[in-house]
């Protein structure tokens, strides 16, 4: 048995899955998860010694590659200080400004440690905030595993959606909307019959947990518009997009496109802790002055603010804010993906694929049609046991994609461009196969 494979039976043994996170046991795709030894600029190595190009960079976090000398020399530096105490510190002051420096849509922001707790501390604030209990999601859409998002599609519009999860009450649920993503009718409907009653509409800018999947202008206009008139609080979950598709997030994509877009809240994860368990939420002022100690929304967490994983934050902010980074990694981003369509083309196969800075996704068109999907069932109509025989046959040449049709992929500052090179190499094989 292989190092991998005996590792996995002894994780199994003592981990639920054996893994401590769903989508790492390869089940959407198949096979024998890879036990992960150490990682480098743009490597991964297996525990069998096994060198991939990695495309999931820890599914969004490691920006910059793996193993940054800056990013490193401030974590050794900070834990030499003292890993936690409880207590208030200048870092996390300073990271706090450098996120807010960057996003003009929030004055004030909480830290958390992870996705999941700012997203479940945003929705509670929006309903402080407003007084009010409903919510709306899309489906495809994920922003962690609090209750009340466990949510998947009713029936139909009207009805409430129902927990994807067991151990969800139906109660805890009963709040929650779920529309279709880019379905401008139904999000038109559900402020027309239940406006008054939302508190908030979330929604991922740039849904990567439907692989790739970009919300319209007319549609987030729409909601933007919509949430304005009713009193309810627009809540973008940019815990993979922020400071991943550009350096203000998609809600600086957006207010190109429409002019004085801004979300109420915004929750933030993954690049902002450069690998280390840390994420926040902001919004203005007031919105943010509902929270204790000040106000009567609570939110609270033992290692928020960490001092380590504030100086690993830090550094990585500090790196991906120099002039040129975003430009660059965009520019190798999209080269990847057009290489990638270019050798598919060549082997005839439907596949179409974007990306937004170092974010990207692909498909393969279920029909010659070369649409991207706009919404979840569109995804989920996509050639799955094709794009999972793609995974086995790119990982089986060292190249690490995301393991399940709906997840995104990421591209680092650490990837040369032979690195893009050889991956499309690998593609083209995989593709002849
Ligand atoms: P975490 O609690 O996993 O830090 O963040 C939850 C979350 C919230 N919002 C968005 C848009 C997210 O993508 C995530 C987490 N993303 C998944 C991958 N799609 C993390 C990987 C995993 O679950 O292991």
């Amino acid at each position: 048995m292989s190092t991998n494979q005996q590792l996995f039976e002894r994780a199994q043994r003592v981990i639920p899955g054996g893994v401590n996170s769903p989508v790492r046991a390869f089940r959407a795709v198949g096979g024998t998860p890879r036990f992960i030894q150490r990682a480098q600029g743009p490597y991964l190595w297996d525990a069998e010694g096994q060198r991939y190009i990695d495309y999931i960079g820890s599914w969004g976090p490691m920006i910059l590659g793996h193993g940054h000398p800056a990013v490193l020399e401030a974590v050794q530096k900070a834990a030499m200080d003292g890993f936690s105490f409880g207590a208030p510190t200048e870092r996390e002051v300073e990271l706090a400004e450098a996120i807010i420096a960057q996003v003009p849509s929030i004055e004030q922001l909480r830290l958390v440690s992870s996705g999941t707790e700012a997203g479940m501390s945003a929705i509670r604030l929006a309903r402080g905030a407003t007084g009010r209990s409903k919510i709306v999601k899309f489906e495809g859409c994920y922003h962690g595993h609090a209750d009340a998002l466990l949510v998947k599609a009713g029936s139909g519009l009207a009805t409430f959606g129902h927990p994807t999860s067991a151990g969800v009450p139906a109660e805890v649920v009963q709040h929650t909307l779920v529309l279709e993503y880019n379905n401008l009718e139904q999000i038109e409907a559900v402020f027309a019959s239940q406006g008054r009653e939302i508190a908030c509409v979330m929604i991922e800018p740039i849904a990567g947990n439907m692989n790739f999947v970009r919300a319209s202008v007319p549609f987030m206009t729409r909601i933007r518009e919509l949430c304005t008139q009713h009193g309810a609080l627009f809540v973008f979950d940019e815990v993979m997009t922020g400071f991943r598709v550009a350096l203000g997030g998609a809600q600086s994509v957006y207010a190109k496109l429409i002019p004085g877009f801004k979300p109420d809240i915004s929750v933030f994860g993954k690049v902002i802790g450069g690998g280390m368990p840390l994420a926040a939420f902001g919004a203005s002022k007031d919105i943010m002055g509902l929270l204790a100690p000040l106000g009567p929304v609570y939110q609270a967490g033992t290692l928020s603010g960490n001092p380590v994983a504030t100086a690993c934050g830090l550094a990585t902010l500090h790196e991906i804010s120099k002039p040129g980074f975003y430009e660059a990694l965009a520019t190798k981003t999209r080269a990847l993906v057009e290489g990638l369509t270019g050798v598919a083309q060549e082997a005839g196969v439907p596949f179409v694929g974007d990306s937004e800075g170092g974010m990207f996704g692909f498909f393969f068109a279920a029909s010659s049609a070369h649409a991207l999907p706009q919404n979840y069932g569109e995804v989920m109509a996509t050639d799955q046991p094709r794009f999972n025989r793609f995974f086995h046959a790119m990982l089986a040449q060292g190249v690490y994609l995301a393991p399940a049709l709906y997840e995104a992929a990421f591209v680092s500052a650490a990837h040369t461009a032979e690195d893009i090179a050889a991956t499309v190499a690998a593609a083209r094989n995989a593709f002849k196969a």
